[in-house]
């Protein structure tokens, strides 16, 4: 099953919007197959969001994703990275639809609660980053095949 790397961002933290966020994808049928609470450093920070060094923001938005402990997690199942964007809605949660976790949680470009892999390369990449090969679990759920289809599954 295809895997994506999310992180519940300080202010998510801070304002106790976890659970609320994590049973979304759990309610959507999605597996956790890994999370954890961390702190981000300046030094991964700037691998992660590499792509953004020059931005008029990128030292705010180090600043930020560094003021509180964050919960970094795999979610897993068919088409993740893809599903878990769409999930998320628009950068600036002012331009987010209603019913994204974005859209219905928070009102900042920066303080936008949640980060999402943006590709299926991205998504290998990042969950490498953040986690051990022994911090990921594969199981099986018990209700599993009310989640898929027989074909779906294999
Ligand atoms: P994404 O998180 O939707 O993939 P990116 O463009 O990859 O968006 O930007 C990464 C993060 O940088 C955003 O989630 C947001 O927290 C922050 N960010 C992006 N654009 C701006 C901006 O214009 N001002 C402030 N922060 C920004
Ligand atoms: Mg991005």
């Amino acid at each position: 099953m295809e895997r994506t790397l999310i992180i519940l961002k300080p202010d998510c933290v801070q304002r106790g919007l976890c659970g609320a966020v994590l049973e979304r994808f759990e309610r959507r049928g999605f597996q956790i197959a890994a999370m954890k609470m961390m702190r981000l450093s300046r030094r991964l920070l700037e691998e992660h969001y590499a792509h953004l060094k020059g931005k008029p923001f990128f030292e705010s938005l180090v600043e930020f994703m560094s003021s509180s402990p964050v919960v970094v997690a795999i979610i897993e199942g068919k088409d993740a990275v893809e599903i878990v964007r769409k999930m998320c809605g628009a950068t600036n949660a002012r331009n987010a639809e209603n019913g994204t976790i974005r859209g219905d949680f928070a009102l900042s470009t920066q303080c936008n609660i949640i980060h999402a892999s943006d590709s299926k390369e991205t998504a290998k990449k990042e969950i490498e980053r953040f986690f051990k090969e022994d911090e990921i679990f594969s199981y099986e759920r018990l209700l599993g095949k009310f989640t898929y289809s027989k074909d779906e599954r294999e």
